[in-house]
């Protein structure tokens, strides 16, 4: 039986991870959430694939293929969280799972960012916990899977 897929969608600025503001969004890569999030994964019997870009539409057409692709969404739509009806109306396309994750506590920071337009769809939300927010979706994934 082949194990069900997660898609680990990461938004606009991710690719700096480690290098960008480390002191808001620490020191770690985005090869380092991917690794976490993998291994992490194969011990719960769940696989992911972790995407990124910096272009809203690419995005959008990331969820439109998880919807045959994945089980499940986990997504940090990064500063577009705050603008985009697009992603949340293409989450809304997509039937499993979708879980929301921020590294930093975005509800201590600029009130632009305490609203997400993603949150109208997301089963739950982790903001704060840095890079350990994408573990922790996956392990609250695989409970919304089981
Ligand atoms: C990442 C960003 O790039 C910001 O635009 C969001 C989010 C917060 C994060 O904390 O992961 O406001």
């Amino acid at each position: 039986m082949t194990a069900p897929m997660i898609h680990i969608l990461n938004g606009p600025n991710l690719n700096l991870l480690g290098q960008r503001e480390p002191e808001i969004y620490g020191a770690e890569t985005l090869a380092d959430v991917e690794r976490l999030c993998a291994e992490r994964a194969a011990g719960l019997g769940l696989a992911t694939a972790l995407f990124q870009s910096n272009h809203e539409g690419e995005i959008v057409e990331m969820i439109h293929r998880a919807r045959s692709e994945a089980a499940g969404i986990i997504i940090n739509p990064a500063a577009y969280t705050h603008t985009s009806v697009a992603i949340l109306d293409a989450l809304n396309a997509f039937d499993g799972p979708v879980l929301e994750v921020h590294i930093s506590n975005v509800h201590k920071r600029e009130s632009f960012r305490h609203h997400s337009y993603v949150s109208a769809r997301a089963e739950g939300v982790i903001a704060g916990f840095g890079i350990q927010g994408y573990d922790l979706a996956v392990q609250r994934m695989a409970v919304l899977l089981g």
